[in-house]
C-alpha cells in the first residue's frame, strides 16, 4: 500500500466511473478502498457535518463498562469520530466490516489516531457478528446496503444487545412517498455532486452499478421498523437532499 509523507495511506482522487466502462455491480474492493474518503465526501451530502457529530453524540450515550460498535466502518471515519466521544477507559470500542481491502487501510488509519481507547476491528459480516453489553452503535450509511428483508433480524439483534438508555446511530439514504419530492431531492443530490467535480457520465455510471446494491428505503420504514425492533424512541437529528441520520434509543 502506497503511504504519503505522513505515514497515512495515499489518498486518491475518486476517478472510478470517469471513463466509460462495462456496467456490473459495485463492490467495496481495493479499487474502491484506495479512494474512498475523497468519494464519499464528494458523494454523500453531509457526510462531513455527521462524522464529527457522531463523536457529539456518543459521548451523550457511551456508557462506563459497556461495548460502542461501528458496523460497516470502511476505513474507520464513524469509529474514530466514537473513539474520540467515549469518555470512559473501561469501554471497548469494535469496528467491523466485511471487506478486506477497508479493515486493511482501517488498521493504519486507527494506528496513526493517537487516541488512547484501544480499537478493536473485525473482518466480519454485521449479519454474524457478535454483539452485546452495547451503549452506541453506528449504522453510518451501512444498512443500506443490507438485503431489505434482513434488515429487521439485524435491527432485532442490535436493539436486543443495546443496553437501557443505549442508542443507535442509523444514517441512510433514503427515498421519498412522494414522486415529486423524490425527482426534486435526487435533481439536488446530482446538483451536489455535479458542484463536487463528478461529470454527467460519472454520475449515471455510479448510479447504475450502485442501484441493485443500494437499496434506500422511505423515512416511515425506518421508523416503524425501528420500533419493531425494539428500540423506544427514534428521531432524526440530520437531513441533508435525500441523507438522513437518526437516533434510535432504548429507554433506562
Ligand atoms: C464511514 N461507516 O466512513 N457486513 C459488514 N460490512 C458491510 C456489510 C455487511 N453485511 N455490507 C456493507 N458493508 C463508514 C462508511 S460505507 C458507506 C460506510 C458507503 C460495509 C462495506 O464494506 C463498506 O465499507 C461499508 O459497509 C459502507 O462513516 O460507501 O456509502
Amino acid at each position: 500500500m502506497s503511504k504519503g509523507k505522513s505515514g497515512a495511506p495515499e489518498q486518491l482522487t475518486d476517478r472510478l466511473f470517469a471513463t466509460e466502462r462495462n456496467p456490473e455491480d459495485f463492490r467495496f474492493d481495493a479499487s474502491v478502498a484506495r479512494v474512498f474518503p475523497d468519494m464519499i465526501r464528494r458523494s454523500v451530502p453531509g457526510y462531513t457535518t455527521i462524522i464529527p457529530m457522531i463523536e457529539v453524540i456518543t459521548e451523550q450515550y457511551a456508557q462506563p463498562g459497556s461495548h460502542c460498535y461501528d458496523l460497516g466502518c470502511s476505513l474507520g471515519a464513524s469509529t474514530l469520530a466514537m473513539r474520540h466521544g467515549i469518555a470512559h477507559r473501561d469501554c471497548t470500542l469494535v469496528g467491523v466490516d466485511s471487506s478486506s481491502a477497508m479493515i486493511e487501510r482501517c488498521e493504519h488509519y486507527i494506528a496513526l489516531d493517537d487516541h488512547e481507547l484501544p480499537v478493536t476491528l473485525r473482518c466480519e459480516d454485521i449479519l454474524e457478528t457478535e454483539l452485546s453489553r452495547a451503549s452506541v452503535t453506528t449504522l453510518n450509511f451501512t444498512l443500506q446496503f443490507v438485503p431489505p428483508e434482513q434488515r429487521l433480524a439485524l435491527l432485532t439483534r442490535i436493539a436486543e444487545a443495546t443496553l437501557p438508555g443505549g442508542a443507535l446511530i442509523l444514517s441512510e439514504k433514503i427515498r421519498f412517498e412522494s414522486e415529486t419530492e423524490q425527482d426534486i431531492q435526487t435533481r439536488l443530490h446530482h446538483e451536489f455532486k455535479r458542484a463536487n467535480g463528478y461529470s454527467d457520465l460519472e454520475i449515471s455510471q455510479k448510479r447504475a452499478a450502485i442501484e441493485k446494491v443500494l437499496i434506500p428505503e422511505t423515512l416511515a420504514a425506518h421508523r416503524d421498523r425501528l420500533i419493531q425492533a425494539g428500540f423506544d424512541q427514534v428521531l432524526v437529528w440530520y437531513q441533508c437532499f435525500n441523507f438522513v441520520s437518526i437516533l434510535a434509543l432504548k429507554n433506562r
